[in-house]
């Protein structure tokens, strides 16, 4: 008697601990988003391709912590003569919690007077209304000429979901003309909406927890008979 009341409590045990784990937050190790793309309203000059900006050329390694190489126009991006401020929008291709995001600013082989300087960092889960959110930064460093790379800045803020980011840049380090910068990159998980969960009634969520207590109970009845 006293063995199957211990064996009861433990599967009572046992039924807490599925329910507490089917409650714990999903977690997962944010990463580097990756096949995100960019646009942007201030043109580009010369050969430079905003693309160069987003999908790792120039970099050392796809990573969130790479250095860059001193770009050339082939590897990142600066914008039309005369556009040194404007919008540059990040599609994530996807829903996203975002959490940061590192940032390579400008640095070629003449200058680094056209990194930005000023920026909102907004966000938006349907491209056309932008919100901001704390902790995001609301200007960028000047790129340092120390090294023989491009060390990213490296920005963490509590997750916001969203599928696109805007940088809407107020002003640059010093060039009257251009404005570009040499990387950015993402940093979240796949963001899972609340309503996927299944929408079971209550009593039917806590079915597979309480399984164990009724096939103890049943065998009880079972041994008793
Ligand atoms: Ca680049």
């Amino acid at each position: 008697m006293v063995f199957s009341r211990y064996i009861a409590t433990r599967g009572f045990l046992a039924a807490l601990t599925v329910v507490g784990l089917a409650a714990l937050p999903q977690t997962a190790q944010a990463q580097r988003i990756s096949g995100v793309t960019a646009s942007s309203n201030m043109g580009s000059f010369s050969s430079t391709n905003i693309a160069n900006t987003v999908n790792g050329v120039g970099l050392d390694s796809l990573s969130l912590t790479a250095n860059h190489a001193v770009a050339n126009f082939g590897d990142y991006w600066l914008s039309s003569f005369g556009a040194a401020t404007g919008i540059i929008d990040f599609d994530l291709g996807g829903l996203y919690d975002v959490s940061g995001f590192s940032f390579w600013n400008a640095r070629d082989v003449v200058q680094t007077e056209t990194g930005i300087r000023g920026v909102a960092v907004t966000f938006s889960t349907n491209g056309s209304s932008f919100f901001s959110a704390l902790g995001t930064p609301t200007e960028f460093a000047q790129a340092t000429t120390s090294s023989a790379t491009n060390a990213p800045e490296i920005f963490s803020f509590s997750p916001v979901s969203a599928s696109y980011v805007r940088f809407t840049v107020t002003s640059n380090w010093g060039n009257p003309n251009l404005t570009g910068f040499n990387e950015v990159g993402f940093s979240g998980t796949v963001s899972t909406p609340s309503s996927v969960t299944p929408e079971l009634p209550g009593a039917m969520q806590l079915l597979p927890a309480l399984l164990p207590v009724a096939l103890i109970g049943a065998r009880k009845r079972f041994k008793k008979a």
